[in-house]
């Protein structure tokens, strides 16, 4: 099978690439990046002997247009991605995240190819921080962020798709990822980065928003389960139902490094800061996928070790 991942060059998909081969070696992959801040070469590095590497843009239709005629399937994964970036710069979140799904979704109506949408649990906004609620499929869009807002635009564009020119796509929605490769503006790796630096990791707001963390690896597996088992048309929910507050987390890391929680520096909140996700995954769990990790708890010190090393190798002792 010939597969076009876009936006291979960053945290999830070069995660993603990197499991898909050692899974299924009889793979042909082209990832499509541009290699925006966010995205790294370095990332691939270990495959770029057995992938074709494409350094372009998903806003540019005509190389769409070549590259979908050359596959059966795309797994789209390019978006800007940062919350916070998109309160400080919310337009390129529209450029990219919808206007480039545009092209790829007509590029894949035009050549009868398959597309797996990625996007976020973002996308239904927040929950109350005491309730047991849970998002699930039937859950209205509700987005907080111009992110989730461009990330909820571009559900529906798939969906409106699918329905207006007979796209074959599914949609998956999932939880916060954790795992190597992730941008040091992220909340794991921008703590190892303070604490390796010897300053003060930093909490928005009081630290009590809760996020539901899932292990990269399990996104994958996920994925190619809706791929495999999906049905077109419909979307599914990805999560572990491993929840945190984030004070919690960094005070795991802050352990991990053998520091004091008392190093927490509490900063001024992000503006519309979502209080708390939680994905309900059985829609996924009936095409036979189970998260292997539901711990992150545990995978903290291992964390901690990979993005010092990272930072030790990036920005010296
Ligand atoms: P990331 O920012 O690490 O990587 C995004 C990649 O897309 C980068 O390599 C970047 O260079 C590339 N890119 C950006 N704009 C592009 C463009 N115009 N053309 C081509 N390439 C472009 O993001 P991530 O955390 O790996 O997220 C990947 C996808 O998964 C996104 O769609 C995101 O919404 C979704 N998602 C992320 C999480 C999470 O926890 N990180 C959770 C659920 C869903
Ligand atoms: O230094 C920090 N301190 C802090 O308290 C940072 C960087 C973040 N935070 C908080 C904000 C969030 O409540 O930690 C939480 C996680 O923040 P991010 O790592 O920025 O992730 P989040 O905003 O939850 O979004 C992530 O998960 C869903 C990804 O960035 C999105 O792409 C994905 O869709």
């Amino acid at each position: 099978m010939r597969v076009l991942v876009t936006g291979g060059a960053g945290f999830i998909g070069s995660n993603f690439v990197s499991r898909s081969i050692s899974q299924f070696p009889n793979l042909s992959i082209i990832v499509l990046d541009s290699l925006t801040y966010a995205g790294k070469l370095a990332n691939l590095e270990a495959h770029l002997g057995e992938i074709e590497f494409v350094h372009g843009d998903i806003r540019d239709s005509a190389l769409l247009d070549q590259l979908v005629s050359r596959v059966d399937l795309v797994v789209h994964f390019a978006a800007e991605s940062h919350n916070d970036n998109s309160l400080n710069g919310p337009r390129v979140f529209y450029e990219t995240n919808v206007l480039g799904t545009l092209n790829l979704a007509s590029a894949c109506v035009k050549y009868g190819v398959r597309l797996h949408h990625v996007s976020t649990d973002e996308v239904f906004g927040d929950l109350p921080l005491d309730s047991e609620l849970e998002f699930d499929v039937e859950t209205p869009y509700n987005p907080s962020s111009p992110y989730s807002a461009s990330k909820a635009a571009s559900d529906q564009l798939v969906r409106a798709w699918v329905r207006s020119f007979g796209l074959t796509a599914t949609i998956s929605n999932c939880s916060n990822n954790y795992g190597k490769h992730q941008h040091w503006e992220k909340l794991i790796p921008a703590t190892v980065l303070r604490i390796y630096r010897g300053e003060r990791p930093k909490v928005y707001g009081d630290g009590k928003n809760v996020r539901d963390w899932i292990h990269v690896d399990d996104h994958t597996d996920g994925i190619w389960a809706v791929i495999n088992k999906g049905e077109v048309g419909s979307t599914y929910l990805l999560g572990a139902r491993d929840r945190k507050d984030n004070l919690s987390l960094v005070t795991g890391l802050l352990a991990a490094a053998k520091r004091n929680p008392s190093e927490i520096e509490f900063v001024e909140d992000r503006a519309g800061h979502d209080k708390k996700y939680a994905i309900n995954p059985e829609s996924a769990w009936r095409l036979g996928w189970r998260p292997n990790h539901s711990d992150i708890e545990v995978q903290l010190p291992e964390l901690y070790d990979f993005y010092s090393s990272r930072a030790r190798a990036e920005f010296g002792e």
